[in-house]
């Protein structure tokens, strides 16, 4: 394969679509060597095909506000491969979402998936509506109206999606509602759902937790631990708060955490209530950090990021392509151990870059989050079974999981010097799976 020309075939296809570009040139440059290894992968035409999502459907979302007044949305739903399952990831609710970032998110969630070890396929949705500000009467009626284009397409053995960026457990709840009334069928068309209709326990935490897993695993490859290390964290949400809480756990102190009004620097350590309180502070839905600083005696650093902070491990867990090159250059000349997304392509290419060059140890997305959709497979599991696991069996499958993904890495990413390029690692682990099973099935 050549991967210049994949690249402009495909910005000819699809122009404008940077994140999507971005994604799909991170993996094919990092499975280039791979696949020329593996003639089979070229005579099916494997990465023509894998760039390019099975289907994607867009729909109009009109709702009416509290005062009565119409908006419209624009609702989206990419299925991008299904090889190895149904199609499986979450849907975000953010004035940022367009078809480029869910084409970007479901490709990332593909060789994402197949890293988790369980059967599930790569897919993404949302829509460009802001939750902010809103009120559960004004939330439930756009995510009716929502459901009432996508729950023809989903289903627990086509399409299982989950929660994101401004989708949590009340979104899911009236989406499956809508469903449930629609389909009139009690399935597990969702993950994250409720703990009294089919929910898995762990699943709020398992994102955070199942990176915190896969960190330490990290820092276990230079005898290291969390123990007495700083923390910055950016975001305040789901995800950010469970890494705070398994950072806290392992001995390791959170010093920062962040939203889009700026972030907090706590020399303390953002542990106990301060961690509880994030959840207090997102439940405000206004999305600002800054009352914090007020209640805890803390440092607000308006309109700025985390990165500048000195610490051991950073860890962005906000959104994509949150930490850049600059950042990145200023996490290097402040010592830091060790970098991982916890967001999906946290990292711009140029910070990944430097990270790397520097011979630091960089954790990718893919392989940092995977603990999140894989605790939502085993929601799946125990939803078809129909029955409930305790909190330590699903924790326990969810650790296991993360040092398998860690293994899978560390086998295909482990160079010479012995450094470990887990971008590479993870990126030919999960192509390969999805690959051969693309083989195996035909081209259709
Ligand atoms: O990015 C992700 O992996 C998620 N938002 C979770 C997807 C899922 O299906 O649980």
């Amino acid at each position: 394969m050549n991967v210049e020309k994949i690249m402009n075939d495909l910005e000819k296809k699809h122009p404008g679509e940077v994140e999507y570009l971005q994604a799909v040139k991170e993996v094919i440059e990092t499975i280039e060597d791979v696949y020329n290894e593996n003639p089979q992968f070229e005579a099916n035409g494997i990465i023509e095909r894998i760039v390019e999502p099975d289907r994607i459907l867009t729909f109009k979302v009109p709702w009416t506000d509290d005062q009565g007044k119409v908006h419209v949305n624009i609702g989206y739903r990419v299925q991008f491969n299904g090889a190895i399952g149904p199609y499986k990831g979450g849907i975000r609710f953010h004035p940022s979402v367009n078809l480029s970032i869910l084409k970007f998110l479901g490709f990332e969630q593909i060789f994402k998936n197949a890293l988790t070890t369980l059967p599930m396929g790569g897919g993404k949705g949302g829509s460009d509506f802001n939750t902010r500000g809103r009120s559960d009467r004004e939330i439930m009626r756009f995510c009716q109206s929502f459901m009432l284009e996508l729950w023809r397409i989903v289903g627990p053995e086509t399409d299982v999606p989950a929660g994101d960026i401004g989708v949590s457990g009340k979104e899911i709840g009236y989406m499956f509602g809508t469903y449930k009334k629609l389909a009139q069928e009690h399935t597990g068309v969702f993950t994250g759902k409720g703990r009294t209709w089919g929910g898995s326990l762990i699943r709020p935490e398992a994102t955070g937790f199942g990176a915190i897993y896969f960190v330490k695993e990290m820092l276990a490859t230079k005898g290291d631990s969390f123990k007495g290390k700083t923390v910055a964290i950016s975001g305040f949400g789901n995800v950010a708060w469970g890494a705070a809480l398994k950072v806290t756990e392992l001995g390791g102190k959170v010093i920062t955490i962040s939203g889009p009004d700026g972030y907090i620097y706590d020399k303390n350590g953002i542990s106990g209530e301060k961690i509880d309180y994030m959840l207090e502070l997102r439940a405000t839905n206004n999305d600002v950090v800054e009352p914090y600083a007020q209640k805890f005696g803390a440092e607000f650093h308006k309109g700025k990021k985390p990165w500048n902070t000195k610490c051991d491990i950073a860890l962005p867990c906000a959104t994509q392509n949150e930490l850049n090159g600059d950042d990145a250059k200023q996490l290097v000349a402040n010592n830091v151990l060790l970098v991982a997304e916890v967001s999906n392509m946290g990292c711009t290419p140029e910070a990944v870059e430097t990270i790397i060059e520097n011979k630091i140890f960089f954790g990718p997305g893919k392989a940092v989050n995977a603990g999140g959709v894989a605790t939502s497979g085993l929601e799946m599991t125990q939803n078809t079974m129909k029955l409930s696991w305790a909190a330590e069996e699903v924790d326990e499958k969810l650790h296991k999981i993360m040092c398998d993904i860690h293994d899978a890495c560390v086998k295909y990413g482990k160079d010479e010097t012995g450094y470990i390029n887990y971008v590479k690692g993870a990126n030919i682990a999960g192509f390969l799976k999805v690959a051969t099973a693309m083989v195996e099935q035909g081209v259709i």
